[in-house]
């Protein structure tokens, strides 16, 4: 789809954001002009998806779109159930529930918000296993979200392998700045459970990007295509997580993917309790077929080159300006480095909410915060305090121009050139859960 979008003023841009609390979130989207807050259902959908719409069976119960969406699943990723939820969160809370038990452990390469949350709703500990690479924004590393073998082995020793129940592999590792992890490193984690009994889950949302990089990337992959390094991902692990929104390009779904009938038995019983009946778990017969045909394309070279190129190109733009990011770039978006684009303010003073704040201000493009504001809280009330404090110029698929591009690193530049001027903020307003999403601010 093509949507008019609206030019404001600096006036009108001030206003907004005041009303909004300095939260990136809580801005009106008709007040945006560039909207890089995700690339979560903001994608363009194509021809085939548009036309896939109008073949939704809505039955109740037994939709031939969810068995469309079934046989997709079983070829491109190879696992044999599926449970299908409204988004990726959806399947998140039916995974947690199901395997985690009050005092279990759950490694995984790096957190992500709504993942760690269920985790922690479920009784169990989210420990972060990625190298320490990934939390050094300078690092080059080409396969940044790897796993530290030692740190897993060391966590089995400590609690033992029945506190373990699984290790939670994510794909193209959102919070590290979107970043892969290597077949290599999959595959010796796979050995090293195996002799535990421990499961690989796999959270496969942006899984076609992070095997272009593999493709890109990882000796002994470079003739082989993007899908077929994506059923290899998908062949070290019992099961997988996804949100549709990203890859797909639908605006709304997920789904959960299982090998085991008893665990697939067991979240098929508690779909219908949070999502809807089995055969649609809160998506339309529409959306199912939306997401079957999103899948299918995902996985084409030609489509991961140009969505991945035109991040290094945004990417490389910005270094040219002086702009720190996150190094290597990533694959859905750039993640700028707030806490040395404001050396000046500490990490209590939001540099990343107040930076996402200013690039609002200068030129109406809409970013997301990914430091400390977003880790939120342990569950005994204590903040986390992330390494990286990132600023998320995420780049939605198929929808803004090279010319886009240009305008926002120009915007980044500005905001650059005036950095000194910058003041950091206080909260003011902070919920109980995932607070990055309705928090609200005062400038100091
Ligand atoms: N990611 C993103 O903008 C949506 C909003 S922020 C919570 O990056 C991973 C790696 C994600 C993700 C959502 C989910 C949850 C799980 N894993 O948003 O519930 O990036 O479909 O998926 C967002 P849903």
């Amino acid at each position: 789809m093509v949507e008019l979008i609206k030019m404001t003023t600096p006036a009108q841009r001030r206003r907004a954001l005041k009303e909004a609390g300095f939260n990136t979130f809580l801005l009106k989207s008709e007040d945006v002009y560039i909207d890089l807050l995700t690339d979560s259902g903001t994608n363009a959908m194509s021809d085939q998806q548009w036309s896939g719409m109008m073949l939704g069976d809505e039955a109740y119960a037994g939709s031939k779109n969810f068995y469309h969406l079934e046989k997709v699943i079983q070829e491109v990723y190879g696992y044999k159930y599926l449970v299908p939820t409204h988004q990726g969160r959806g399947a998140e809370n039916i995974l947690s529930q199901i395997m985690i038990k009050k005092g279990d452990i759950v490694p995984g390469n790096m957190y992500f918000t709504t993942t760690r949350l269920h985790q922690e709703l479920a009784g169990g500990t989210f420990v972060d296993v990625i190298i320490d690479d990934a939390h050094d924004s300078t690092s080059e590393h080409p396969f940044k979200g790897d796993i530290d073998l030692g740190k897993v082995e060391s966590l089995i020793k400590k609690h033992g392998p029945k506190k373990i129940p699984y290790i939670c592999v994510a794909t193209t590792v959102n919070m590290a700045g979107g970043q892969p992890i290597s077949l290599k490193n999959l595959k010796e984690l796979r050995k090293l459970t195996k002799k535990h009994g421990i499961k690989i889950m796999l959270d496969m949302t942006r899984i076609a990007e992070n095997a272009y990089f593999i493709q890109q990337r990882e000796k002994g992959y470079e003739k082989k295509s993007v899908r077929e390094i994506v059923r290899e991902i998908c062949d070290q692990t019992d099961g997988a997580t996804m949100s549709g929104k990203k890859d797909a390009c639908v605006n709304i779904g997920g789904f959960l993917a299982l090998n085991d009938w008893d665990s697939f038995e067991e979240a098929r019983n508690m779909v219908v309790v949070y999502e809807g009946l089995h055969t649609y778990g809160g998506m339309a017969g529409r959306d199912m077929e939306a997401l079957a045909i999103g899948l299918l394309e995902s996985v084409h070279d030609d489509h991961m080159r140009a969505r991945v190129g035109q991040v290094a190109y945004l990417g490389n733009q910005m270094m040219e300006y002086g702009i720190p990011i996150v190094q290597p770039i990533g694959g859905h978006g750039i993640f700028v480095d707030a806490k040395r684009f404001l050396p000046h303010l500490t990490q209590d003073q939001f540099p990343a909410q107040t930076l996402a704040a200013e690039i609002y201000l200068d030129a109406g493009i809409r970013t997301m915060e990914r430091g400390i504001v977003s880790a939120g809280r342990k569950p005994n009330g204590e903040n986390y305090y992330p390494k990286l404090e990132l600023v998320r110029f995420t780049l939605p698929r198929r929808v803004y121009t090279q010319a886009h591009m240009d305008v926002i690193a120009e915007s980044a530049a500005r905001v650059l050139d005036r950095r000194d001027k910058i003041k950091g903020m206080k909260m003011v307003y902070e919920p109980k859960y995932l607070r990055f999403f309705q928090a609200r601010f005062e400038v100091l």
